[in-house]
């Protein structure tokens, strides 16, 4: 419980900092997609609070404050898996996620979904660049991708977790 209480804390200390950098998180969310998507998504702060509202069913939420710039445009499915992740709360989605990430992503371990701190080199994920994310009901039909993040194709993040995905850069990967 004092976790969840630290979490909810963190999220909600995160958009007033986000706003004394000087970054309009409307503007940030929509960067996440092309515009096409996002000029008509809801934006959403990492507070749950409407900033927009929109009309495709998509949802936009800024860069968060973290190292590297990584702001969402999310359907459904991924909204549920947010929600549920933020509460270390199981997802309950039923159809596909789609995510876009067209900014990169903050560092983060491949395998545990609640790493605070830097996992081994071969775990922890960083200089992501340009990327989708899947999400599909049944994380067993993922088990034929690599879990390698260094193949330098798509690969499993959080796999053998209820927040398995599959990552799809859209670019190169490392250096
Ligand atoms: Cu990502």
């Amino acid at each position: 419980m004092k976790k969840l209480v630290g979490i909810a804390a963190l999220f909600i200390l995160m958009s007033p900092m986000a706003a004394l950098a000087g970054e309009d998180p409307i503007k940030s969310a929509e960067s996440a997609a092309f515009s096409s998507l996002a000029s008509k998504a809801t934006i959403m702060d990492w507070n749950d609070k409407v900033l927009r509202k929109g009309s495709n069913g998509w949802t936009c939420l800024p860069d968060r404050d973290t190292p590297g710039n990584d702001p969402w445009c999310v359907n459904d499915a991924w909204m549920n898996f947010l929600t549920a992740y933020k509460s270390k709360k199981n997802p309950s989605y039923t159809q596909v996620g789609v995510a876009y990430m067209l900014q990169g992503d903050t560092p983060v371990s491949n395998s545990d979904p609640f790493a605070t701190k830097p996992t081994s080199d071969d775990d922890w994920v960083t200089g992501l660049g340009p990327h989708l994310m899947i999400l599909v009901p049944d994380v067993a039909t993922f088990s034929s991708y690599p879990t390698d993040h260094k193949n330098g194709g798509p690969w499993i993040m959080w796999g053998g977790t209820p927040y398995a995905h599959l990552m799809i850069p859209l670019g190169k990967v490392g250096k």
